[in-house]
């Protein structure tokens, strides 16, 4: 992480955009397209960069081998590849996609890739919605060629990290999955027991249907999933294109499943199979086969994440009390700063990167009606000799004056953390919270992990 910290670029705008792009050196800029208004970017990977050089690792962990460590064979699911960090199965394509290839070798034996991100922390807003998002190309290949493959865009519950035997209750919500070359996206949702329960496992509770205008195959559609906290009751939705096409309630399934799987934030995975249950199971017999093709990719453009309404911030957690640790990573809006992870076990992500003029918003942060007097943030720094700022809390609007704030300098590391409290003049109701950084020298000169209030 310190070595990419040298490639900070500015970001000039008032608005949340894409965060976790590190190393920035050579980035263009973000193409991932605004959605309708209402939406506030949380998390993002366009996929700029050079040909044939791996995804990024601020934002992706590649998954390697048949299995995680400890985990099921062949990944749970009987696929037969070797999932392998090799350019030739994973690379940027410099024209700004990601490239999965399966490729068979001589002997027969298939490699592919796979990748889910650091964050696991994808969950709506109490109250609101998450949208998570992928526009993405299925590997172009159809018919007995095509037999076994089986690309995918989904999520997992993040207690599945490092446990790996609690799938489904932990939940997994399959966006866009894909076999055998057939013109058609499965939208899936596994949760409960395995087998039966109320996601009907080992299968799920999926729909499917034809890509809209151009097949799946041979064009980029967008593939997008909606976990709605804002309706009553709760609700799952899968669309292509906009086009919704499959959906899954709270009621459907029942509040123990759904409490269950909705209880923690999920990580996103994109990879690209070669046989198992899925495509066999569609086919009627083992995939792949003699006629199965090598070496068609499947293309992702881009990957968001969004969220819309709701409180507690954009990255979840947090709710809107005061009181609670605020996630730093969980604004609404900023400037300047970027979304880093930890590398450390005890870590997750934080706000890092932040100067002289960069910000953090948080909306409707509810201080009750007995006054708040100390403000707390965890922060590290790892600035050089003579570098230090203000970190400062402003009330509503960042031009009016900050009600408290406290000075930082080198901690000992860009992850060597404190809490460092500071009064605060005595604020009660609801209130737009801005973290704003102050800085004589222009350099980074702290990281934030959370902050939160005391009375
Ligand atoms: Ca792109």
């Amino acid at each position: 992480m310190p070595t990419t910290r040298m490639y900070r670029r500015r970001l000039a705008v008032g608005a949340a955009v894409v965060l976790a792009l590190a190393p920035l050196s050579y980035q263009a800029q973000a193409s991932v397209p605004p959605p309708d208004s209402g939406w506030t970017q949380v998390w993002a990977d366009d996929f700029t960069g050079n040909a044939n050089t791996l995804p990024s690792s601020s934002n992706w962990i590649i998954d390697t081998g048949h299995a995680y460590p400890g985990g099921p064979g062949n990944w749970g699911t009987g696929e037969i590849q070797n999932y392998t960090n090799s350019t030739s199965n994973l690379s940027l394509d410099g024209g700004g996609n990601l490239r999965i290839t399966p490729i068979k070798d001589g002997s027969g034996n298939w490699t592919s890739g796979r990748i889910e991100t650091q964050r696991s922390d994808f969950r709506p807003p109490s109250g609101g919605v998450l949208r998570l998002e992928g526009r993405i190309q299925m590997p172009n290949v159809t018919g007995n060629a095509a037999l076994g493959y089986w690309p995918a865009f989904w999520a997992l519950g993040a207690p599945y990290r490092g446990n790996y035997w609690n799938w489904p209750a932990i939940g997994e919500f399959d966006i866009m999955e894909n076999v055998n070359g057939i013109n058609s996206v499965w939208g899936v949702l596994h949760c409960g027991v395995n087998p039966g329960g109320p996601c009907n496992e080992t299968n799920g509770l999926g729909a499917s249907r034809a890509c809209p205008s151009s097949s799946c195959q041979s064009a980029f559609h967008t593939y997008r999933f909606e976990w709605d906290q804002s309706v009553s009751p709760n609700q799952l939705r899968w669309y292509v294109d906009g086009q919704q096409f499959h959906s899954v309630t709270q009621s459907q399934i029942g509040n123990d499943a759904w409490s269950q799987m909705t209880a923690n934030g999920y990580f996103i995975l994109l990879n690209v199979a070669m046989g198992g249950a899925f495509p066999n199971g569609v086919a009627g017999f083992g995939t792949p086969t003699g006629d199965t093709v090598s070496g068609r990719s499947m293309l992702v453009d881009y990957v968001a994440a969004w969220t819309r309404g709701g409180s507690g911030g954009g990255g979840g957690g947090g709710g809107g009390s005061a009181y609670n640790q605020i996630q730093a990573e969980a604004f609404q809006s900023q400037s300047g700063t970027q979304v880093g992870a930890a590398s450390s076990a005890t870590g997750g992500q934080y706000v890092g990167w932040a100067a002289n003029g960069d910000w953090l918003q948080f909306n409707n942060i509810d201080f009750g009606s007995s006054a708040a007097r100390q403000f707390t943030a965890r922060v590290a720094s790892g600035a050089g000799s003579g570098i230090s700022g203000l970190v400062e809390v402003r009330l509503d609007s960042r031009s009016n004056s900050p009600i408290g704030s406290f000075s930082v300098g080198n901690t000992g590391g860009w992850e060597s953390w404190r809490s460092i409290p500071a009064n605060i003049s005595g604020v009660t109701g609801t209130h737009t919270v801005y973290v704003t950084f102050t800085s004589g020298q222009s350099a980074d000169f702290v990281n934030i992990d959370w902050l939160t209030f005391g009375r």
